[in-house]
């Protein structure tokens, strides 16, 4: 509930002061507006349902409001009725999913961020040059299934930490080259890279880098902000691996930082000692769920709030021509 307080600092206003940074970039990238338009329009074209294939992006409040609008997210593709359209997640899923689709005769939109299938098709030419490729990834993440299920068994290896580079088994006469998940720390993977290469002088890097722009400039924002906070705040889901990025980003620049997914998880404890607080969101944290924190900490604080931006985003990807004939 809203405390009793004018929303700016008077002389009768007991609320201590707060500088609030607030990180820009931050929140949706192109490839998050373009998954939850793909829904949305489906929903339009086809009619509700429409199922879903995993968390169209992390987020539970985008997951609710789309669910709202008449979709259902299942993980697997056997929880989707023949009759039915279905939607791939964000993330991108490995090569059985849409072959498993086909074979249903299902109607599905794939809502792969273009640049993850970028990687995708990277992974397809390396192993077509006789590549074994090392992918640079977390265990068990969606993006992480899909793009290792582009290639057969056998011919993609996870690498996750640079202690895993000493334990790989190759030679430096084994055909190799690496690629990486589209949402990983720039700096830990700068560090796996390095290692990577000092083992094996003769590994093929990707044509361009495969950690996205949104990722990378997200991280860089966050960094130009947590030096000078004594808290970072950052919303996003804890499965959200660019989420986490940002707070490790964070942390690793001396500062208190914090994962939360909606203004109630804050603590008013936390913000004991705090005279200035940053605040970000990851890549699939809606902007209202950032004006929800602003007004939460007000509650309690007079907020000064100041967008720090370090760069300018222009990114837009179209849509899938099916949805737009
Ligand atoms: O950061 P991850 O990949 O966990 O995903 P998200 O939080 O849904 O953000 C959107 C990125 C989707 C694919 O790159
Ligand atoms: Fe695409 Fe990057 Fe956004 Fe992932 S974080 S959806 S790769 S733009």
């Amino acid at each position: 509930m809203n405390a009793p307080f004018p929303s700016t600092a008077s002389g009768n206003d007991p609320r201590p002061p707060l500088q609030l940074l607030i990180a820009a970039p931050r929140g949706f990238c192109a490839g998050v507006d373009r998954a939850i338009e793909i829904v949305e329009r489906a929903l339009q074209k086809y009619g509700a349902p429409v199922y879903v294939r995993h968390e169209i992006v992390h987020n539970r409040y985008v997951v609710d409001s789309l669910k709202a609008k008449g979709a259902i997210f299942v993980e697997e593709l056997d929880e989707v009725p023949n009759d039915a359209p279905v939607v791939f997640s964000a993330h991108g899923v490995p090569k059985s999913v849409p072959a498993e689709a086909e074979r249903r005769k299902l109607l599905y939109v794939d809502a792969t961020c273009p640049l993850v299938s970028k990687v995708h098709r990277q992974a397809e030419r390396q192993i077509e040059k006789g590549q074994h490729i090392l992918f640079i990834g977390h265990e068990g993440h969606p993006e992480v299934i899909g793009t290792m299920g582009q290639v057969p068994d056998g011919q993609i290896t996870l690498v996750e930490t640079v202690e895993d580079v000493a334990t790989l088994p190759f030679t430096q006469e084994d055909d190799l080259s690496f690629l990486t998940q589209t949402t990983l720390s720039v700096d830990d993977t700068r560090e796996i890279v390095e290692a990577l290469q000092a083992k094996y002088p003769q590994i093929v890097a990707p044509k361009a880098e495969d950690i996205c722009y949104a990722t990378s400039n997200r991280q860089a924002a966050v960094k130009e902000i947590a030096s000078g906070c004594d808290l970072v705040l950052v919303i996003g889901a804890p499965n959200s691996s660019n989420s986490l990025r940002l707070v490790e980003v964070a942390q690793r620049m001396g500062t208190d930082a914090r994962l939360i997914q909606r203004a109630s998880e804050i603590e008013p404890k936390w913000l004991e000692g705090v005279g200035t607080l940053g605040l970000t969101a990851g890549a699939s944290a809606p902007e209202k769920l950032v004006r929800e924190v602003v007004d939460r900490l007000s509650d309690w604080r007079v907020v000064t709030e100041e967008v720090i931006t370090t760069t300018e985003e222009k990114m837009v990807f179209k849509l899938p021509r099916q949805l737009t004939e």
